[in-house]
């Protein structure tokens, strides 16, 4: 059975806290249970303090075949930005504006850009399945979401790997429906607002599009749905959103997600939804669900972490 774990974001001393609470322990340098494996849901890297550390344990365990893994936003992004288009241009497949450089500064800084470790750590994130669809359960970083599944498979090789140079270049093509159904595999679902409404985002930005609670199954409205700050959610349509907008989630099997930078106590979001990214680069905790095979996710399994800032001098005691 499996251990599912929510997004690191480089705190690796949160990462061997967690594993040893779960009943993991550190042979040779992988971590191992006796019967159980480890599930991540992606975003090991950017923000946290312990990067190149959380990457040693996490492909130690993948490769030894202590853990299953898929990408994270994160991880997609970094090899975008390590990856030249090719022709002469010399631009990568993501821009390297000042934003988009900041947002992965920690990363550059703690692996050393251009490196070996970079390009190895790079290497290895290209390797990394969009989505896990196994016996009993489904692993996938933002969204189960079919339509982009089925847009996304022609890109893919037989266990959900970016299949290619072409594939690559396709994903990140802004308006290309391939470039639109990783965004809503990796990043969340977005819908349009009734015609006519708009708001102003935190950056001033006109959007009239909102990212949604997919999960939810029940008739709702806009307002409902949306993930949106605190402040524009009073600008968003408290009107019912009609069945052809509405995400939903066939609910065949539990599905696993990280991504949304959660808080409070952890437990489901449906009966087969959990969400387990608790926000531990931003002071929160590292979470953790014990899935021992059941249909309908239950508050009891998940496990967690808080983050402890006040100890950094024991970091690495653990392993
Ligand atoms: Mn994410």
């Amino acid at each position: 059975m499996y251990d599912l774990i929510g997004d690191i974001h480089g705190c690796a001393y949160e990462l061997k806290a967690l594993l040893a609470k779960l009943g993991y322990s550190a042979r040779d340098g992988v971590w191992r249970h006796p019967t159980r494996q480890v599930i991540f849901l992606g975003d090991f890297i950017d923000r946290g303090p312990e990067q190149v550390e959380v990457m040693k344990i996490v492909r130690a365990m993948v490769d030894a075949e202590q853990a299953l893994t898929v990408m994270g936003n994160h991880e997609f992004n970094a090899v975008a930005w390590a990856t030249q288009i090719a022709t002469s241009s010399g631009d990568y497949l993501r821009p390297h504006t000042d934003d988009n450089r900041k947002q992965h500064a920690e990363f550059l800084a703690q692996v050393c850009e251009d490196s070996e470790l970079h390009e190895e750590l790079i290497d290895w994130f290209r390797g990394l399945p969009l989505w896990l669809d196994l016996p009993g359960l489904r692993v996938v970083h933002a969204c189960w979401h079919l339509p982009s599944i089925e847009i996304l498979t022609e890109h893919l090789d037989d266990r959900q790997r970016i299949r290619d140079e072409g594939a690559w270049v396709s994903l990140t093509r802004p308006g290309d429906p391939a470039y639109e159904a990783l965004e809503t595999v990796l990043k969340g679902l977005e819908i349009p607002l009734p015609e006519g409404v708009e708001f102003k985002d935190k950056d001033g930005k006109i959007r009239r599009r909102v990212r949604t609670r997919w999960w939810k199954t029940h008739p709702i409205t806009y307002r409902d749905l949306a993930i949106a700050p605190l402040e524009v959610i009073p600008r968003i349509p408290h009107e019912p959103a009609p069945e052809h907008v509405l995400p939903g989630y066939d609910g065949n099997k539990p599905v696993f997600v990280g991504h949304y930078w959660l808080s409070g106590t952890p437990r489901p979001l449906s009966s087969r939804v959990a969400c387990l990214d608790y926000s531990v680069a931003a002071g929160g905790k590292l979470c953790a669900y014990r899935w021992d095979g059941e249909h309908d996710l239950v508050g009891e399994h998940f496990c967690w972490v808080d983050v402890d800032r006040s100890q950094p001098e024991t970091q690495g005691a653990a392993s």
